[in-house]
């Protein structure tokens, strides 16, 4: 299996992922600044040019992030990446998708490429700010899907590792989290699969 990641983007959830479920495999690093992701070898692989792209034993190209956390977690059933319970299962979806739709992809793209989303110069500050509201907004909704509970469900979940990559972002551009969210990463930031995920993209 082959994971393809850069450090410290949203791949680095299907990392977490990869190294929970402690299979071997191998990742290759992709490097988004000097373009690679354009680049015809990648594009052989992913033609949408994203980061993560996985690739089963048997030639499989998987992408989009809760596609991938899906499957990993259907997949590696001993791993416990996704609870039994149905209604369980719907509220891991949903908050997997609000982390990579809403959170990632509105919020915080703005923040991250503003020219995305406006090619006007001045707009870039009004374009960072709302990609802010989006951001708080999201954070107070996890915040609350989090209270009295160690992970999103109760038990750790591929959810966890979306909800991890958006924390993990806010703290890296000093954005401060609400209490729940706060708690949550540092419990992340604990476990030994997250520590060799850091290490492996060079973030520890
Ligand atoms: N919808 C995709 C989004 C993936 C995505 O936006 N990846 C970013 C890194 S966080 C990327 O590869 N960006 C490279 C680029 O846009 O050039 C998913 O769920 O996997």
């Amino acid at each position: 299996m082959k994971l393809y990641y850069a450090p410290g983007v949203c791949s680095i959830g299907i990392h977490v992922l990869m190294e929970e479920i402690g299979k071997p495999y191998e990742g290759v690093a992709v490097n988004l600044r000097e373009g690679a992701q354009y680049k015809p070898d990648y594009t052989a692989i992913n033609p949408k040019s994203k980061v993560p792209t996985v690739v089963d034993d048997a030639g499989t190209i998987r992408t989009e992030y809760p596609a991938i956390a899906y499957w990993l977690a259907r997949t590696n059933p001993f791993a416990s990446l996704l609870p039994d319970n149905i209604d369980l299962q719907a509220k891991v979806l949903e908050l997997m998708d609000y982390c990579v739709a809403t959170i990632h992809m509105q919020g915080f793209t703005r923040i991250f490429r503003p020219g995305n989303f406006s090619p006007n110069a001045a707009d870039e500050a009004a374009v960072k700010a709302r990609g802010t509201e989006i951001i708080e907004k999201g954070f107070a909704a996890l915040n609350e899907a989090l209270q009295g509970k160690d992970y999103a469900v109760g038990a750790f979940s591929i959810a966890d590792s979306a909800i991890f990559y958006v924390e993990f972002w806010a703290k890296r551009i000093g954005h401060a989290l609400p209490p729940n969210c706060a708690a949550h990463l540092d419990r992340m930031l604990a476990r030994p699969a997250v520590q060799r995920t850091l290490a492996a993209e060079g973030l520890s």
